[in-house]
Order: C-alpha cells, then structure tokens, then sequence
C-alpha cells in the first residue's frame, strides 16, 4: 500500500487523519474534499506535494472519483454530512453525501479492486437507556433515529452488501463521540468552549442528562489506521475509549477549567428525536487487533480549549452565523 485516498480530509476527522498519516506512515495521501461548510482546506495545508496532494471535488461526481480511485492502493472514507441538527432541518443533502456519495465509490473501488475502509458512527445502533448496563457491539441490530444515522446506516448496508456480491475488499469501523482539534463549532463540546470563549454561556438540550462515550480524534484515528493495516476484510469493528459522560457533566467540567461556577450554564430546547445515550464496547478491536487509546478525557479536554483559545482566528469568523441557526430553534 503506497497511496492513500482520504474522503472528507479537510473535515474534522479527516484532517486529523491526513496528520496521522503524515506522522506516523510513509503513506502518500490524496485528499479528496468538497469543502462545503464543513471543510478546511487549511488543516490540511503546508505538507510537501509528495507526501499530500489535494483534489477539490465532490464524492457523488463518478468521473472525478473514479480517477482518484483508480490512482490509489487504498480509500478511507469519512466524507459526509455529519451534523444531526442539520439533518433535522434540510436531509437531502444527507442522502446525497452520504447514500449516494458512498455508492458512488465502492462502485469505482470495486472497478479498480482497490482496498476501501468506511468510516462510521456508533449512531447506526440507536440509543441506550440510560440505566441500562448495556454496551453496543458488533452483534447491536441497526436502529438509527435521525435522517443523519440513517442516512450512515444506509451507506454501512451498501458496503456490507458490495463485500457479499461483488467481492469489494471493505472493512467498516463504528466509533462513538469525537473530540479534538479541527472540529467545527456547530458540535458540542466546541461549541461550548467558544461560547465560554466569548463570555456566553454553554447550552444544554433538554435536562443535559443525554450521555455520549467521548473518544479523543486522535485514538480514533489510530483505530482507523490499525483496521486499514491489519483488520479482516468484511469484518466491522466497534471504536471506542470507555469515555461515558453525561452532557451536564461536559459542561461543568468545561466551566470549571475555564474557571466559571459550575452552574453558569442555560437549559434549551431539546433536540427531536434525541437519542439517550451511547456506549461502545470495543473487546474486539483491542483483542483483535491490539489497539487501545492514548488520551483519558481530562488532559484530552483541557489541551482541546487550549487548542480553540489559541485558533480563534479560525472559528471567529463563524461564530455568530452557527449561533444564529440555533437561535432559530430556540437552542
Ligand atoms: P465533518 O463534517 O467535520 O467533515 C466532513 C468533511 O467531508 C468536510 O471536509 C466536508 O467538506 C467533506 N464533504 C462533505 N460532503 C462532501 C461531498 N459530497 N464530497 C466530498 N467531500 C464532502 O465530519 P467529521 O466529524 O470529521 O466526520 C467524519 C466521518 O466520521 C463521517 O463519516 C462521520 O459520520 C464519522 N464519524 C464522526 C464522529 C464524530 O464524533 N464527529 C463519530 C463517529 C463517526
Ligand atoms: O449546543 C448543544 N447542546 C447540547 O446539549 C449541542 C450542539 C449538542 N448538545 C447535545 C446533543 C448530544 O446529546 O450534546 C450531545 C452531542 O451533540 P453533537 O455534538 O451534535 O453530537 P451527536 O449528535 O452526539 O453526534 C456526534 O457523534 C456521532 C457527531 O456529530 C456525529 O457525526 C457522530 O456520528
């Protein structure tokens, strides 16, 4: 394996992938991006041509995705639209990217017979109660509640269905709740940091009870990288770090590291359909593969509001546009 194609590698993830790779491989990189709202080209910038070069283009477009197939040993796809709220006032374009933007490479990888690792969420499985000792695993029934996992549930089932019927050399991973570096300030966790930032308060849906299971970008990342190199073709592996936390949690711990009361926060209009909690169980990608995460959520917490205090001239110029979508909500 030589080359490298990246969906979505000006996003969040993926930008941070492109760095993993970049660190830790001597892989070449192609990324192939859109930037819509949610790419930076930016986060990818200042590599030499060699080791990364960028392609501006669109994953539903089968003429540009065939040749940056046909050009790689390997495809590692996290293009998509990724935002649940969003998917709550506009899904189309969630079928487009996500639906459509997959099927349209697992056709070429499977024309080209090239190596193709989907990146996907815990969210396919659905919620958790939040008493419940439960965990998700490979073994979980899909049960997706928005338009944003059903539209990843959906785009999971077609590279499922492209290794039985056309032989297509996939793996699948499924990991729980990011946090780190790059991510866009729609999200939770950098939404709150800059509304602390900025002298707001943080915004909790509903009674902030919801629980995610945070994961740091960069343990993902290598979970993905370690699947990609060493994981069974076909096979689907959960990714996570045992980092359970309820919203509420989130968010006091946010507001005393940036030294305000603990309560200085503002209960909003909850989210339609939210789902309660997730947790992943990842025995077999530890087992199987050996991998386990690096960062524990506190130090992971602390370096991210670094991160955003010192990056302010990248999400300043976003900020009141993503507050004023959700004022329009009440949230
Ligand atoms: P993001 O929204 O930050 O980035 C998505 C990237 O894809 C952007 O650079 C965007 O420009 C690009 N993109 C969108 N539509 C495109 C199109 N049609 N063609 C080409 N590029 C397009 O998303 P993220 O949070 O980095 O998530 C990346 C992947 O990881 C997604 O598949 C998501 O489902 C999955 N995932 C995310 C999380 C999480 O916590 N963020 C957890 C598990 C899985
Ligand atoms: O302002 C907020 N207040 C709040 O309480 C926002 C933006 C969110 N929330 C809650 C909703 C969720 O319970 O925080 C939790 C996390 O919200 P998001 O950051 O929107 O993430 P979530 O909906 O859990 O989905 C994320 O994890 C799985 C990613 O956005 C998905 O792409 C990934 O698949």
């Amino acid at each position: 394996m030589q080359r490298v194609l990246v969906t979505g590698g000006a996003g969040f993830i993926g930008a941070n992938f492109v760095n993993h790779l970049v660190a830790h491989t001597d892989l070449q990189v192609t990324v192939l991006d859109a930037l819509t709202y949610a790419g930076h080209r930016e986060a990818v910038d200042g590599f030499p041509s060699d080791r990364v070069a960028f392609v501006h283009g669109d994953i539903t477009d089968a003429e540009v995705v065939d040749r940056v197939v046909g050009e790689s040993d390997a495809v590692v796809h996290f293009a998509a639209e990724s935002h649940n709220d969003n998917s709550l006032h506009d899904p189309r374009p969630f079928l487009d990217t996500n639906v459509i933007g997959t099927y349209t490479l697992i056709e070429a990888a499977r024309r080209h017979g090239t190596r193709f690792h989907h990146v996907s969420t815990d969210e396919v499985y659905g919620d958790l109660e939040l008493d419940d000792p439960a965990r998700f695993t490979e073994q979980t029934p899909y049960n997706p509640s928005s338009p944003y996992s059903s539209t990843k549930a959906a785009s999971d089932l077609l590279v499922r269905a492209w290794v039985r019927s056309f032989g297509l050399q996939a793996t699948l991973s499924n990991c729980s709740n990011n946090y780190g570096p790059w991510q866009h300030i729609e999200k939770f966790i950098p939404r709150q940091i800059t509304n602390l930032l900025d002298g707001r308060r943080p915004r909790l849906y509903g009674e902030g009870k919801n629980v995610r299971d945070w994961i740091h970008v960069d343990d993902h990342n290598s979970a993905v990288l370690a699947v990609l190199q060493r994981g069974r073709i076909g096979e689907t592996y959960l990714i996570g770090a045992d980092g359970e936390r309820s919203n509420k949690q989130v968010v006091e711990q946010l507001l005393t590291t940036m030294g305000r009361p603990s309560e200085d926060y503002d209960l909003v209009a909850d989210r339609p359909g939210h789902d309660l909690r997730y947790a992943i169980d990842a025995t077999k990608l530890s087992t199987e593969l050996g991998w386990t995460p690096r960062y524990d959520f506190d130090s992971g917490l602390a370096a991210t509001v670094e991160w955003y205090r010192q990056h302010e001239d990248w999400w300043r110029p976003v900020k009141e546009a993503t507050e004023a979508r959700y004022a329009k909500s009440g949230q």
